[in-house]
């Protein structure tokens, strides 16, 4: 308090100076007795008058409650302000579709778009939506084409996603995640392999769980198409990576066969393995089309709500 009537009492008397308005100083007179100086330092001295004392305590203890007042209602105002501006962020992401059928609901085009769960982040993010593919609708999970991403990579990046949407690209285990568990997916998988023969596998409810359970692969439903079916032997695995060994078998396959996956005891599919390898196991097979020794020249993974 002390403290406080100092600094007030000087900022008081150095404005009626500097303003050199002498009536504000015979007003302070009569509180105290002011002395200036005036030399190579100038010096203020104001000493309050013992029967002033009480009365200038009481002035400033009111306005002191006055300065608390209005602290605190500046306070609530800036509460209220940060609030109202959180509702209108979410309102503004929450414009976002969901998905990329939505995405492309108006253009029909296939292409780069902003899509927003909020199970995942609140902050949209990029997708590569594919309206070209079997009727279109379609959000890009995978995508291999010419070697030009590293795909022998770790579990955070795995879970965050991999390579750019428009080229080679995996949209990450987190996102899938949360695209999967709300509405029933259909899962395609477009195939070429290194002689340009097609082939595809379509699977007619596809989802995985969270983190906690490994992104365990939960389930495919019904596989139709002309690649057959190499998944299913995999269902119910959780994913691992060359720094997580969640296989069930004594190797650690995601080293062995320098990929990722929902590896057993190892694979009969392996679409993030490497481009163009054709060792044993160690490129992107599907064992029903390529066998375990040729890789697969373009692969991609596809979702959509199932139509059907
Ligand atoms: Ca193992």
């Amino acid at each position: 308090m002390m403290c406080l009537k100092s600094v007030l009492l000087f900022l008081l008397l150095n404005i009626s100076i500097l303003k050199g308005d002498e009536q504000n100083v015979q007003h302070l007179n009569r509180f105290g007795n002011l002395t200036l100086k005036y030399g190579n330092r100038s010096e203020i001295h104001f000493e309050i008058k013992e029967p002033n004392k009480k009365y200038m305590e009481s002035q400033f203890a009111e306005l002191h409650a006055k300065l608390d007042k209005i602290f605190e209602k500046l306070s609530q105002l800036s509460e209220d302000q940060m609030s109202k501006k959180n509702t209108d962020l979410t309102l503004a992401s929450s414009q976002f579709p969901s998905s990329c059928a939505e995405a492309t609901a108006l253009s029909r085009r296939s292409g780069a778009y902003l899509l927003q769960l909020p199970s995942y982040s609140p902050v949209p993010f990029i997708a590569s939506c594919d309206e070209h593919t079997q009727g279109g609708g379609w959000t890009v999970v995978l995508r291999r084409q010419d070697g030009s991403v590293n795909f022998f990579l770790y579990w955070k990046d795995y879970k965050q996603g991999i390579g750019n949407v428009n080229g080679e690209y995996f949209i990450g285990l987190e996102k899938l995640y949360a695209l999967t568990k709300d509405q029933d997916q259909e899962l395609l998988v477009t195939m070429k392999n290194s002689e340009g023969v097609q082939k595809y596998a379509l699977y007619d409810n596809f989802f995985i769980d969270d983190e906690k359970s490994n992104y365990k692969l939960s389930s495919l439903g019904v596989c139709t198409g002309d690649a057959g079916d190499s998944l299913i032997g995999h269902l119910g695995m959780p994913f691992s990576s060359r720094d997580r060994d969640n296989d069930n078998g004594a190797a650690h396959c995601a080293r062995t066969y320098t990929g990722a996956w929902w590896y057993t005891q190892c694979h009969s599919s392996n679409l993030m393995g490497v481009y163009n390898d054709s060792t044993y196991g160690k490129g992107i097979n599907w064992y029903s089309f390529t066998g375990h020794n040729s890789s697969l020249s373009r692969v991609e993974m596809l979702i959509r709500k199932r139509r059907t």
